[in-house]
């Protein structure tokens, strides 16, 4: 496993801080027939979006998942899940294990992991994560330039003072494109009014007003609202999901695979949401290409049906772990790859000169 640090080329604002540099968890496995995998496990470095850090993602790989994994011998990418049971929380740190015994399993299978994983589109629709900016000018030459650059959909990082009059703005200047907003988790039942002002614009969705944990304040909030409510931090398993739904606390579901706590979680909530009639759509933690590959061959699933938070490696860092990268075309699609493994060839070069610190285990 390794830490790697990737500096963003302008800082990523959120309700939750500044983010100016990814340091993020990457795992390598290689079988006795010298085949490898990769898998991402994208915490953020500090316990201000969920609970758990990319210190704490590195150990909990070293000492629990990777051991636990290789401990029990698992053939097949289906069964990492079980074998990391014992694991309470820590999605980020299962879910890059996981991802590596995938594509390890796509790559000896020698079929694309899209297919293993049951996907058959070959194009998905993006959308762009705008940050806070320092002024709505800036806001609207950001959003401006994504639009032209062909994005599906802008979503809007909020928080309170930073509501009513960006999107107020954003529509004014762009009419009826498709927009949604992000407050990650800034608001109270008590001071929502800011949200429940938000009603009138359209929005395809509003992520996550509330407190992460706050399962019921997010369905007394979904009452009062047309728009529906997306969940995000909120939905860190499959049983959340459950939850979610039962009680109508979102009628839309943001699906980050690594903070569910892998591939098979997200295939489960990807057939919870498709029974239950849910939109949902893949979202970013902004990681490296190794976590979007995944990300991306799970997209071509049919359920998939909004556009993903797939913000392109050349707008985030400039460069990739993997090269070529995925781009994201005129029409704002990437287009899904059909080469075995992880999808994209590794920059081994490149990672080895992002990286912070690594540790091999044996099996
Ligand atoms: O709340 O969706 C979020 C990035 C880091 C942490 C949390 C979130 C985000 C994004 C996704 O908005 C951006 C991306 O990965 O392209
Ligand atoms: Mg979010």
């Amino acid at each position: 496993m390794i830490e790697v640090e990737l500096p963003l080329l302008a800082p990523f604002v959120t309700s939750f801080g500044a983010t100016t540099s990814r340091r993020t968890v990457v795992v390598r496995i290689e079988d006795r027939d010298g085949r490898i995998g990769w898998g991402e496990g994208p915490a953020l470095d500090h316990p201000f979006y969920l609970p758990y850090t990319t210190s704490g993602t590195f150990a909990v790989v070293e000492e629990y998942a990777l051991p636990l994994a290789l401990q029990a011998h698992v053939q097949r990418p289906q069964d990492v899940a079980a074998a990391l049971g014992r694991i309470r929380g820590n999605g980020f740190a299962r879910a890059a294990v996981e991802a590596a015994y995938w594509a390890l399993a796509s790559a000896t299978q020698g079929r694309p992991l899209a297919k293993l994983l049951g996907g058959s589109r070959d194009r998905i629709e993006v959308g762009e994560s705008i940050g806070i900016k320092a002024s709505i000018v800036e806001t609207i030459t950001e959003v401006g330039l994504r639009l032209a650059e062909g994005f599906r959909r802008i979503k809007l990082k909020i928080a309170p003072g930073w509501d009513v009059d960006i999107v107020r703005a954003v529509r004014d200047e762009f009419g009826g494109i498709a927009l949604q907003v992000d407050a990650n988790a800034a608001y109270t039942l008590d001071d929502a009014q800011g949200i429940v002002e938000l009603d009138r614009f359209g929005l395809c969705c509003i992520e996550q007003p509330l407190e992460y944990d706050d399962l019921l304040g997010h369905a007394r909030l979904q009452a009062m609202l047309e728009t529906p409510i997306c969940l995000d931090e909120t939905l860190w398993s499959v049983e959340r999901v459950q939850s979610a739904l039962e009680v109508e606390a979102c009628r839309n579901v943001n699906l980050k695979p690594s903070r569910a706590g892998g591939i098979s979680a997200a295939l489960a909530i990807h057939e919870l949401c498709v029974e239950a009639g849910i939109p949902l759509w893949c979202g970013g933690m902004l990681e490296s290409g190794i976590g979007r590959a995944s990300n991306i061959a799970l997209c071509s699933l049919p359920g998939f049906v909004e556009p993903a938070d797939m913000s392109p490696a050349r707008l985030l860092f400039g460069w990739d772990l993997i090269d070529p990268t995925y781009e994201v075309g005129a029409d704002g699609c990437i287009t899904v790859p059909t080469e075995p493994g992880l999808g994209y060839e590794v920059d081994e070069e490149r990672v080895r000169a992002a990286t912070l610190r690594s540790v091999v285990v044996e099996a």
